[in-house]
């Protein structure tokens, strides 16, 4: 990571790594999102969220070692840990792609309706651009700087639709990653173009959060057999600790989350965190 980008991650909350991925990468990637896309159909993005007007696909890890392959790039973690720490986790990965010729918007939104607290930021979006992302086609914006406002957008405005005087617009072209504190108030725009505008989520949350897909139970025997021994410990497979609180967890759900205190570990019964 360079200085500049750094102060950017620090300063704007966000920052593009334009054209990042290798065109086979970008290949590999694209073809299995259409593959599980494909033989999904109506059934995609079940266990997660169903979002209007978007095509959304969730638990990924599940679903191709390409997918697997991107968690753990050292790379991009690197700007992941700038955010949240030398101690994170996954809690998701999904594909999303809003629909062509829509109008739908998403509401300027912090994931997960993550607000800042004492030990600092605790969430961050790795958005993996498997298309364009343009002016027309839905490109997410973004309000530079309102990661440090410790406040979330609905609290805070009449209307988180509503254009913002603050955002800028997310583009970049196909093969691009952004690497997103999502403490940032930001949310996609509508498509408007004729072609699906598809993209990688890989969100990371700090250790002692709960993960918004539970890893431990989603993935298959037969895929936890494969991790190496870095993947089970960045998708907290055995990490009694995540358990708990994952498990403990009401509200798992998505960006439209309501409000609600984070899980404290005095509620819980002991067990040593495993950070
Ligand atoms: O895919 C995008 O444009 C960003 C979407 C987003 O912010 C979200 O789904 O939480």
């Amino acid at each position: 990571m360079t200085a500049e980008q750094q102060q950017q991650l620090d300063e704007l909350g966000f920052v593009v790594l334009p054209a990042w991925m290798s065109p086979a990468l970008l290949e590999e990637l694209r073809m299995q999102l259409d593959a599980v896309s494909a033989a999904e159909g109506g059934r995609a993005g079940s266990e997660f969220k169903i979002e209007p007007h978007t095509r959304r696909l969730a638990n990924l890890v599940e679903k191709g070692e390409v997918f697997r392959r991107i968690l753990s790039m050292p790379e991009i973690l690197e700007y992941v840990r700038s955010v949240l720490g030398d101690d994170f986790k996954l809690s998701s990965l999904n594909a999303r792609a809003p629909n062509p010729h829509s109008e739908w918007i998403q509401p300027l939104h912090c994931d997960g309706a993550a607000v800042a607290d004492e030990r600092g930021f605790w969430v961050c979006n790795v958005i993996w651009m498997l298309d364009d992302f343009t002016v027309e086609n839905g490109a997410p914006r973004a309000i530079p700087g309102s990661h440090r406002w410790r406040k979330l957008p609905q609290e805070a405005l009449a209307d988180p639709m509503a254009p913002h005087p603050g955002e800028v617009l997310i583009t970049a072209p196909a093969g691009s990653v952004a690497v997103i504190n999502t403490h940032a108030w930001h949310g996609g725009t509508a498509n408007r173009s004729p072609n699906p505008r598809r993209c990688l989520h890989a969100f990371y949350t700090r250790w002692d959060k709960p993960q918004q897909q539970f890893q431990r139970d989603l993935l298959s025997d037969e895929t936890k057999r494969h991790l190496s021994p870095e993947l089970r410990r960045l998708l907290a497979i055995d990490d009694e600790y995540n358990a708990q609180v994952t498990l403990a967890d009401p509200g798992r759900s998505g960006f439209l989350k309501g409000i609600r205190g984070s899980v404290s570990r005095d509620n819980l019964p002991a067990v040593s965190p495993t950070p």
